[in-house]
């Protein structure tokens, strides 16, 4: 087992962006108010701005996929949220989904749909201000779309809050690295997980978790997202070396033994 995770963390990322380019062309379906700016950077010259103006459903994001896909992923990213940053009540943040293998697309316009176990899952890494209870950004949690969902008081079935705990409060003006880790179920058993965590501190641990029943869905897409349903403001994010890997993640700024202890300790 010691030599099957010392294996796993020494895989190296399967994709890697630092926006040092200048360029998006490694991402597909770019979309709304994205820019690669020159100051403030996390890493390097230059880092991703994504500003949502005054007014409903603002914002823009940018897919990365890898078709077919894994059965394990980690995501990591470096984000920082203006420092008068007010997303309101409601936002969306990164996701990584389930697309079908053979149609890319199959994760995406589901919003308030309950997953039937051969079409999409996904799971978005975001804050949440709780209808104002925490302040702007919020508290870290997973927004997630699997078939054993929750449905809501609405009838629909929005993605389900799995929020970190003890709660990770997500900074403004200040550059944190985010890692979101998906290992998906066997068709046929609820033996998959997903964890998340901030700066190297966990956010907390599901197992046990049914994304799918075929083999035909599997991780393939990643979303860098910044969406406000309803935005007051201008509202800005910045983005910094992203990474998707395979397997168990490694957390940045934290040795392999520390990362070991809390993927057995977070459950
Ligand atoms: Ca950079």
């Amino acid at each position: 087992m010691t030599l099957c995770c010392l294996l796993l963390f020494t895989q190296p990322p399967i994709f890697h962006e630092d926006f040092e380019s200048g360029s998006l062309a490694a991402w597909g379906d770019n979309r709304g108010n994205l820019r690669i700016v020159e100051e403030g950077a996390y890493k390097g010259k230059r880092c991703l701005e994504v500003t949502a103006n005054p007014g409903k459903g603002a914002g823009g994001h940018i897919v990365r996929w890898f078709l077919p896909g894994y059965d394990e992923v980690w995501v990591r990213w470096a984000v920082k949220f203006a420092p008068d940053f007010d997303q309101g009540n409601h936002m969306h943040l990164c996701a990584l989904a389930g697309n079908r293998v053979d149609d890319k697309w199959s994760a995406f316009g589901k919003a308030g749909k309950k997953p039937t176990g051969t079409d999409f899952f996904v799971t978005n890494l975001e804050p949440w201000r709780d209808w104002g209870r925490n302040e702007p950004p919020g508290v870290l949690m997973l927004y997630s779309y699997w078939p054993d969902m929750q449905r809501s008081r609405d009838g629909m079935y929005w993605g389900n809050n799995l929020l970190s705990n003890p709660p990770l409060m997500v900074p403004r003006g200040k550059w944190t690295v985010w890692t979101l880790w998906m290992k998906l179920n066997e068709p046929g058993k609820a033996n998959g997980e997903q964890a998340f965590w901030m700066d190297g501190k966990p956010g907390g641990r599901w197992k046990g978790m049914r994304f799918r029943d075929t083999l035909d869905l599997r991780l393939n897409s990643l979303s860098l997202d910044l969406y406000i349903h309803d935005s007051k403001q201008v509202n800005r994010v910045w983005f910094d070396e992203v990474e998707i890997g395979v397997g168990t993640p490694t957390l940045m700024g934290v040795n392999r033994q520390a990362a070991a202890d809390a993927m057995q300790s977070t459950g």
